[in-house]
């Protein structure tokens, strides 16, 4: 598939003007943004996709207003399972627009047109979770110690959700957020990559559609495209957004976590991963050698839940190993817009050099590299590289690193404890994998003295996690939960309610008070 054929019927069927595109949107309404333009480059070749014309403080003062003035004036006040309609109709719209709307993910991030495709379903599945949730916000009804009195809880809408998610999953991310907030009574104001501005207003056109069928109000579902000079501290600082979700790297959710900390407002962090996977005498080789290639190299290597380090039992190593090497001789590296491909390129140059410099320092930290870690040169941008794997038989300052690209270390261990210990040895603690059939092995590494990790698989991948669970880790990971389970939970307020429906003034703790 040619790119810029592609990228030109992606851009008539959304009906988008690629150039100077406002960068500010309150539901079906652009605001005339008239900042510095943000250009976004397809890094499969280079190519200009478009431009947006970020906005000033005023622009991102009057989207939040609206957020707020939504929020308080309509929104909150919605039952839910009416809100749970609005996701139901956006799902509907969605699967209808899936194809186009992977096109672009492709196009604007580089990731392998099947994964796009599992991306706009995961944004699909995020829907059809929250349209049930919208008739399960439960509170709990709690014994209560006095005579006459009922002890309960129940949740409320937030506010409005300021989301700031990464380039390696322009929709998806947005959408784990967005589905929940919404059902949950809160609106939301998105603030993407700057790597993937034309995702997010593709996504904004899409949920504009549903929005207008209905005529429902502006300041629902709001977006702030700019990079973080415009749509940064101030934006983090800003008292009518209580809850700040952002997914990014360890340095950028750090500072963001200290902005929205000093105004006491909440944050849910998804920040980076380095993930490992333990593979034991008893696993199924042939399942875990596909597990291991799709986490290592799956978004060449840009997912948080990417597998970067592997902990292969001595007696299976160089078997392993050597498997492994034949897989990556056969991967194909190339356009990603092209199904028969596996490998795309990545994001853009400071990826490369992360990678080439990781590659480097790892080799001076007594790491061997035995596959790998080339730059293709005669490719159609500069950003296709080999995927790599490194022998290091410890962990030194790289591998405790999050590399966002497919650079993937390799440990040998003897005894499961060691191998746990590996796994927990680096300050990040998103996901993890045990390869085994022994039963001890898997609970051990499920158990407290197991992995440190939010997520914690058996005989499958660290990456590729459903929606229905919670994601997210602990440590450096930051310790947010997005998606299912009961995540939703953070997006709301909690009220714990006591009525007293006697005739007299029972103290709890047995106090007693008279006058
Ligand atoms: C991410 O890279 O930020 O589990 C998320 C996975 C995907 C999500 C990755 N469902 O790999």
């Amino acid at each position: 598939m040619d790119v810029k054929r592609t990228l030109q019927e992606v851009f008539d069927y959304f009906d988008i003007d690629p150039k100077g595109h406002s960068g500010a949107s309150t539901g079906t309404k652009w605001l005339s943004t008239d900042g510095e333009e943000l250009a976004s480059y397809s890094p499969i070749d280079g190519s200009l996709i478009g431009t947006v014309k970020q906005p000033s403080q005023e622009y991102i003062d009057e989207v939040v207003e609206q957020a707020r003035k939504t929020f308080e004036d309509y929104w909150r006040m919605v039952p839910a399972p009416k809100r749970g309609e609005l996701v139901r109709e956006i799902a509907d719209e969605v699967r209808k627009h899936k194809e186009m709307l992977a096109r672009l993910i492709t196009i604007e991030m580089g990731k392998i047109i099947q994964e796009s495709r599992g991306e706009v379903q995961e944004w699909i599945d995020m829907c059809d979770f929250a349209v049930g949730l919208s008739r399960q916000l439960y509170g709990l009804t709690i014994a209560s110690e006095r005579y006459r009195h009922r002890l309960y809880e129940q949740w409320h809408p937030l506010g409005p959700v300021g989301i700031i998610t990464a380039f390696n999953f322009p929709m998806a991310v947005w959408s784990w957020n967005a589905m929940i907030a919404l059902v949950c009574g809160d609106t939301t104001i998105w603030k993407p990559a700057s790597a993937t501005p034309f995702c997010t207003i593709a996504v904004q056109k899409v949920v504009g559609k549903v929005l207008e069928r209905h005529g429902l109000p502006e300041g629902i579902v709001n977006v702030l495209v700019g990079s973080s000079r415009y749509v940064g501290d101030n934006f983090l600082a800003d008292s009518r957004i209580p809850l700040i979700s952002f997914t990014g790297s360890v340095e950028a959710g750090r500072h963001a976590y200290q902005i929205v900390a000093k105004r006491l407002g909440r944050t849910i962090l998804e920040l980076g991963g380095n993930n490992a996977a333990i593979v034991t005498p008893s696993a199924d080789l042939g399942l875990a050698l596909r597990a291991v290639t799709f986490g290592a190299v799956g978004t060449a290597g840009q997912r948080c839940t990417t597998l970067r380090r592997l902990i292969l039992h001595e007696s299976i190593y160089d078997q392993f190993l050597e498997s492994l090497v034949n897989v990556y001789k056969q991967l194909r590296i190339g356009n990603p817009l092209d199904e028969s491909v596996h490998v795309g390129p990545l994001v853009s140059e400071e990826s490369i050099n992360t990678f080439f410099d990781a590659i480097k320092r790892g080799k001076e930290e007594g790491g061997k590299l035995i596959y790998g870690g080339e730059h293709l040169t005669d490719m159609p941008s500069n950003l296709y590289v080999r995927p790599a794997i490194m022998e290091i038989d410890h962990v030194c300052p790289v591998t405790c690193e999050e590399t966002f690209a497919p650079l993937l270390y390799v440990h040998k261990y003897r005894e499961i404890e060691e191998a746990i210990a590996l796994n927990n040895a680096v300050p990040q603690g998103l996901s993890s994998a045990i390869f085994t059939n022994h039963l001890k092995e898997a609970e051990l590494f499920l158990s407290p003295i197991g992995s440190d990790c939010g997520i914690a698989n058996v005989n499958t991948s660290t990456s590729g996690a459903e929606i229905g669970g919670a994601f997210g880790g602990e440590k450096e990971t930051g310790g947010g939960r997005e998606a299912g389970s009961d995540a939703w939970k953070a997006y709301m307020r909690r009220q714990t309610v006591t009525i007293n429906w006697a005739d007299d003034l029972p103290l709890a703790q047995g106090i007693k008070f008279e006058v």
